[in-house]
């Protein structure tokens, strides 16, 4: 299958969209570098890390209708979230584990992102558990219009559910089970598989015997596509046409960006002993965000005056939510039980 890459901006998107777009990746990326901070001055417990998913994370988030459409994210996909409108203060809360936290009241592990008026779906730890999900919300908003209560083109609806997920978990039952539901009912639904060539440490050929995820589209009767995750433009581009195809009644799509975290798996890991330091380097040359900037700098759009004030404006921003969670009371053990049981048992 080929791998979609090197793209030009569509004509959806404006010079307004696409300095938002490197600005939430920017955004992102610092606050998650803050967290790789605190968690080794032992002022958090745990962060999981997005650190280079961020170009296909940000073009999936802008080729959907952000804050309505129903998003099942996983536990790497900050920058995704932020770009719908998850805020760096948000996420710090989460971190610290503070009253008041967005997505669970603190209960959650932090990364597990949820968060009902944008329509950000709570997950669980198991991974792919999400898949089946996200699939079941996808035939909800096709039977809402089948049966005539909600207007399919009206976009204050969701329009189409994504669900998204490493490539190891595809290994997990749900997934497939998920992906035949999609295709047997032909539901507006995009299945995101953000490949980073490992799950924890095991490697994607130990995880699969075919070269790509989306090869397996075909047994579900679904649209299937490849794209350079590190092209936030490709990826846009990608996920506008899984959108449409949604929206107009043509049934779901996966679509495998290739990609790479940075970083270790988590907080807890330590990546040295399975992959060379010579790959790490090696992907760092191919940086959705350096990638990005150079392409908007070549373009006139951006220049080194306008970096140095996103910095700048980004370095404030963590900052100030740092602050903000450190400053907060911690979760009260009274939340610990609400909104998970009808009545409260004691
Ligand atoms: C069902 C299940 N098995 C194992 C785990 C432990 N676990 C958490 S993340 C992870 C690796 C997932 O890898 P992948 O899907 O490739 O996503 P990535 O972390 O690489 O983005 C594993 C095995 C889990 N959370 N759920
Ligand atoms: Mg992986």
């Amino acid at each position: 299958m080929a791998i979609q890459t090197h793209a030009r901006p569509s004509d959806y998107l404006s010079q307004d969209a696409l300095l938002e777009m490197f600005w939430t990746m920017l955004l992102s990326r610092r606050l998650d570098e803050r967290a790789w901070v605190l968690h080794r001055q032992g002022k958090i417990a745990f962060h999981i890390s997005g650190m280079g998913h961020e170009g296909i994370q940000v073009g999936t988030a802008f080729a959907i209708n952000r804050g309505v459409d129903f998003v099942h994210p996983y536990y790497r996909d900050l920058a995704l979230v932020m770009a719908i409108g998850i805020t760096a203060t948000d996420f710090m809360m989460s971190l610290y584990g503070k009253a008041g936290e967005k997505s669970s009241k603190a209960r959650q592990m932090p990364s597990h992102f949820g968060y009902k008026p944008l329509n950000i779906v709570s997950g669980s730890s198991p991974v792919a558990t999400q898949v089946p999900q996200a699939a079941g919300l996808a035939f909800g908003i096709k039977y809402k219009q089948q049966m005539g209560l909600v207007d399919p083109l009206d976009p204050k609806h969701p329009r189409l559910a994504l669900a998204c997920l490493g490539e190891g978990s595809t290994s997990q039952g749900e997934w497939h089970e998920g992906m035949n539901w999609a295709g047997v009912h032909k539901l507006p639904f995009i299945c995101l598989v953000e490949n980073n060539l490992y799950a924890i440490s095991v490697p994607v050929d130990e995880q699969m015997a075919v070269s790509n995820v989306a090869d397996r589209a075909a047994a579900y009767g679904l649209k299937g596509v490849v794209v350079d995750g590190n092209d936030i433009l490709a990826s846009y581009n990608v996920l506008k046409e899984a959108a449409e195809r949604a929206y107009n009644g043509d049934g779901p799509t996966l679509v495998e960006a290739k990609t790479y975290r940075l970083v270790p798996h988590s907080s807890d890991d330590d990546d040295r002993s399975y992959r060379t330091r010579e790959e790490v380097e090696e992907w760092k040359r191919k940086d959705p965000i350096l990638r990005f900037q150079q392409y908007l700098t070549e373009e006139t759009i951006l220049n080194p005056v306008k970096v140095a004030e996103y910095e700048e404006r980004a370095r404030a921003e963590v900052d100030q939510a740092q602050a903000a969670a450190e400053a907060a009371p911690d979760a009260e053990t009274d939340d610990l039980m609400s909104d998970v049981y009808a009545e409260v048992v004691s």
